[in-house]
């Protein structure tokens, strides 16, 4: 079977799902595939927190009904002793993933967009430098069908499993290094009693229990819990298994196993974007385009972010009637300014947290070296502001760990050069290759000054 459509969309999840959410409507004849059977769609690992700024932002709807099974009020941090409790109030919802996923698609569908489950891109359709489509195999009634497109957005998660398959050399090839993700694993469950504040998230940050990443505990109401960790890729330490088993009762002791929903694990990418979403025929969107924020490894929210994006980006290029790099670029200033800046300044803040010892963050959360505004302004802008007063102050404060401190300048100077870096991002194709080699050199030069 052939056909023809304006716009294939290759995955449903959060980034697939808003992609076709945004576009629906505009008079473009447009196909979302996913290899899941309808009922299964957003059904992927995750915390399942998402910020309620994201949604008021982009002007989606906020979950409801049984999509939403907590209101969120904030996140309480905990130091590795548990002797230092930090308060980040901020509005957010823990969600019904599937369901809230799932609403999305239906009315994207009932406006128009054409929804196939059980269906999987097996390979790209790639002409002239372009991709022209993918060859799709339909398990629903056993076929293949060959679907060309003027754009394809991939929306694969962090499989990537169309754009792997695209020539190698391509940009939106670009892989991703195995310490630049996490190994994230959860359990959601019953617990054996009420929870105390279901409104607050918390996140519990222990090298030992969890290296390179944390514990969280995030209540699905009064008495169900999404519960796991992160631990660092890449560093050769057992498997997340063996910590989640290890660790379980000492931060959630009232978790109750014989009552389990679901459980599983996945990667999470804790890096700067991929250099460009876009390229001939092609953008590039969701974990696939590795939006994750560095620091809490939060996908959903810029997982919509670069939906959003990608759907203005198409939108203009079939208004201009041209689907190159060139005019599909605007997907990247889009994205690079709502979050793709920050994402690499926080890449650097990252690799720096995943240094700390133990003692360090004690030490830091104690003392306040960053204190929980700092933190916040940096995960919500990239910024990591260290006045001068503040600066002298904390000398003083800090003269016990002078490296420490010395260590969270250079970090601070390296995160406003990412930035400013990133408002550098060239305006076409033809200056990306230069660009990437000034990235490159930042972060080699940052990680010659953390050793
Ligand atoms: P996602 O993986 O959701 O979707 C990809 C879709 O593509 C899937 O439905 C898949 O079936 C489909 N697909 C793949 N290949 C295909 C092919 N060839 N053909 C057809 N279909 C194909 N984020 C957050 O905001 N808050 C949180 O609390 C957490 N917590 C968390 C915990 C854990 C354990 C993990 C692993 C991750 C998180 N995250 C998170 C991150 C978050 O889950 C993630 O960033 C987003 O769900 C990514 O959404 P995407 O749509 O990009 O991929
Ligand atoms: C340290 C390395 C970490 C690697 C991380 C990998 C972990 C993998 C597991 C994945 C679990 C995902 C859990 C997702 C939580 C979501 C939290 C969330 O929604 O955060 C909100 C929103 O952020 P946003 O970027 O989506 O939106 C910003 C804005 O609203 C929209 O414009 C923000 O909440 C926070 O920022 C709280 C900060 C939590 C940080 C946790 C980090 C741990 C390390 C801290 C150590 C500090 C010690 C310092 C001492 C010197």
């Amino acid at each position: 079977m052939k056909n023809n459509y304006d716009v294939l969309i290759i995955g449903g999840g959060f980034a697939g799902a808003t992609t076709a959410w945004h576009l629906a409507n505009h008079g473009l004849k447009v196909l979302l595939i996913d290899s899941k059977p309808w009922n299964r769609i957003g059904d992927k690992p995750c915390g399942d927190a998402v910020s309620k700024e994201h949604f008021d932002n982009l002007g989606m709807p906020y979950p409801e009904g049984e999509q939403l099974e907590q209101k969120i009020e904030g996140i309480k941090l905990y130091s590795p002793d548990m002797k230092t409790e930090w308060i980040v109030k901020g509005e957010g919802f823990e969600i019904n993933a599937p369901a809230y996923t799932q609403r999305l698609l239906k009315e994207a569908s009932n406006r128009g967009v054409e929804v196939l489950d059980m269906t999987t891109a097996m390979k790209p359709i790639f002409e002239d430098g372009f991709v022209k489509g993918a060859i799709l195999f339909d398990r629903r009634h056993n076929q293949q069908i060959e679907v060309r497109a003027k754009v394809v957005v991939e929306a694969t998660g962090y499989s990537m499993s169309f754009r792997s398959k695209l020539p190698q050399g391509l940009p939106v090839t670009e892989n991703l290094d195995d310490k630049d993700a996490d190994i994230a694993y959860r359990e959601v469950a019953y617990t054996k009693d009420d929870i105390d504040e279901p409104q607050y998230l918390k996140i519990f940050v222990n090298q030992k229990a969890s290296p390179g990443g944390y514990w969280w505990y995030f209540p699905k109401g009064k008495n169900k819990v999404n519960i796991g960790l992160g631990i660092q890729g890449g560093m050769g330490y057992p498997s997340i298994y063996t910590f989640y088993d290890k660790y379980l009762n000492e931060f959630g002791s009232d978790v109750d196993r014989n009552r389990l929903i679901v459980k599983g694990g996945a990667l999470v990418p804790t890096r700067r974007p991929i250099s460009t979403l876009a390229w001939n025929g092609i953008l590039v969107v969701g974990d696939s385009a590795f939006t994750a924020n560095p620091v809490h490894g939060g996908g959903k929210g810029s997982a919509m972010i670069s939906g959003y994006c990608a759907a203005k980006a198409i939108l203009n290029a079939f208004e201009v009637g041209d689907f190159s790099a060139k005019t599909l670029w605007s997907a990247n200033l889009c994205y690079i300014e709502r979050y793709g800046a920050k994402q690499a300044s926080l890449e650097l803040f990252r690799r720096f947290l995943q240094k700390l010892s133990d003692d360090d963050i004690n030490y830091g959360m104690r003392k306040k070296v960053i204190k929980e505004e700092d933190l916040l302004e940096a995960s919500a802008k990239g910024d990591l502001q260290l006045s001068v007063a503040e600066k002298a102050m904390r000398i003083i404060a800090g003269l016990g760990r002078p490296s420490l401190l010395l260590k969270l300048k250079v970090v601070a100077e390296y995160m406003k050069k990412a930035k400013d870096l990133y408002r550098e991002y060239p305006s076409d194709p033809n200056n990306l290759e230069q660009w990437k080699s000034e990235v490159n050199k930042l972060l080699l030069d940052f990680e010659n000054l953390m050793n």
